[in-house]
């Protein structure tokens, strides 16, 4: 006769009075997200941030966009020892800096009218005035007028602050007057300033990045929030940065999207941790961030960053948004990713399909663009360009 195996004990038990705070709609404490993190029951995490993105998404959305990222140059005057991206001196070999007729010229073969947004972060140019960075916008504003412009992070506002001697707000209203529609997340890294000073001590600290966020939602535009998770920080670190990003939303209610960043450690100085993230931990940052960002709208599996087969499985953790086809990606891949840099439109709905759930095409502020409701081969092209080449698309008809 057959034994039984015994069961393993799980951590569901330890979780219980979470599980009923969720169920009760309760927000979580500090000491409640620390015992996420540190459960190694994935599935009732997942399960309870699924529950959290049901309640404020549904459960049948994902969204993406077709966008295009442009990093304007890569010389910076900033040492941050996470970054494979910065050159720090503009004849460093691999340096370079686009002007803004380049940039205009260098995206045209892959602006068509269903691009929706440009994403732009940079470098932060040591010799370069604010009118580099103002050009730029006007520049592409001018050329591809339908396509919304999601640039600088509240690190880069704080630069050109102290380039102009301006204060944040009058900065963020010259930038809006020339074309800013939006802000990416990015500069967020880890708020602690344990871990702040360490990986990024020139850096706009947490006060004044999210004091900046908080000007921006004043004024009107909607903005994201990041944080790169996975190198010196502790789950402590995690979830302190968390709950300040609660707090500013509750204070100043214009974040759209929260988006985990999975560190990457080639060709910088942090290098890598013994305990590297694995898709285990990234799972549960998703849904950890889910639960406890009770306040923000939306939560982002980068692709990019995750894989696509990890960002397809967090949609299964909380995340409801895949990001975009991204075209042209340097800061992660110069940090060593092997992804590729662009997705086209099939890929993702390929990968959201897959999960059950039905794709959502938006714009940079989350407006429907179109719903991809009927089966996956109504969309399906006849080929498709690789890296590698063309590969021909098999339509194969089962039975
Ligand atoms: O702030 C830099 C991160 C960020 C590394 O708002 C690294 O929709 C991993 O913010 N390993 C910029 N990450 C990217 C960003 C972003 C990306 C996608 C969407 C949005 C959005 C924002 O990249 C930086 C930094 O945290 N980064 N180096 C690295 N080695």
């Amino acid at each position: 006769m057959l034994q039984t195996l015994p069961i393993p004990a799980t951590q569901t038990s330890d979780l219980s009075d979470i599980v009923a705070k969720v169920d009760a709609g309760e927000r979580l404490s500090y000491d409640d997200g620390l015992r996420l993190f540190r459960s190694n029951d994935l599935l009732t995490v997942g399960q309870l941030a699924n529950q959290v993105n049901t309640r404020i998404n549904g459960d049948k959305y994902v969204y993406f966009n077709q966008n295009r990222h442009i990093n304007p140059t890569n010389v910076c005057a900033f040492h941050c020892n996470f970054c494979s991206f910065a050159k720090f001196k503009e004849d460093t070999p691999g340096a370079y800096t686009w002007t803004p007729e380049q940039i205009v010229e260098r995206i045209r073969p892959d602006v068509h009218n269903r691009v929706t947004e440009f994403h732009i972060v940079g470098g932060l140019h040591p010799t370069l005035g604010f009118d580099y960075y103002v050009d730029i916008l006007r520049a592409l504003k001018k050329e591809y007028p339908w396509v919304h412009l999601k640039a600088f992070t509240g690190v880069e506002i704080d630069f050109f602050a102290q380039l102009t001697g301006k204060d944040h707000r009058t900065v963020l209203e010259e930038l809006i007057e020339a074309g800013l529609g939006s802000m990416p997340g990015g500069g967020a890294e880890i708020f602690h300033p344990d871990i702040r000073n360490k990986i990024c001590p020139e850096k706009a600290d947490a006060a004044t990045w999210l004091a900046i966020h908080g000007i921006a939602h004043d004024l009107g535009l909607h903005t994201n929030a990041t944080m790169l998770y996975g190198h010196i920080e502790s789950y402590e670190h995690r979830v302190d940065h968390l709950i300040r990003l609660r707090e500013q939303q509750d204070r100043s209610g214009g974040f759209n999207t929260f988006i985990p960043l999975r560190y990457h450690p080639e060709n910088n100085n942090l290098g890598r941790r013994l305990d590297w993230t694995t898709a285990h931990d990234t799972l549960k940052t998703i849904a950890v961030s889910r639960i406890l960002l009770d306040n923000f709208p939306h939560v982002k599996a980068y692709w990019i960053m995750l894989t696509p087969p990890i960002a397809q499985l967090a949609l299964h953790f909380g995340a409801d948004d895949i990001d975009g086809t991204v075209v042209e990606e340097k800061i992660y891949h110069d940090a060593g990713a092997t992804t590729e840099e662009q997705l086209d439109k099939f890929d993702l709905l390929r990968l959201i399909k897959a999960v059950g759930k039905t794709p959502v095409e938006r714009d940079t502020l989350y407006n429907v663009i179109e719903i991809y409701d009927q089966p996956i081969e109504t969309y399906a092209p006849d080929s498709r360009k690789t890296r590698r080449g063309e590969v021909k698309i098999t339509h194969i008809e089962l039975n």
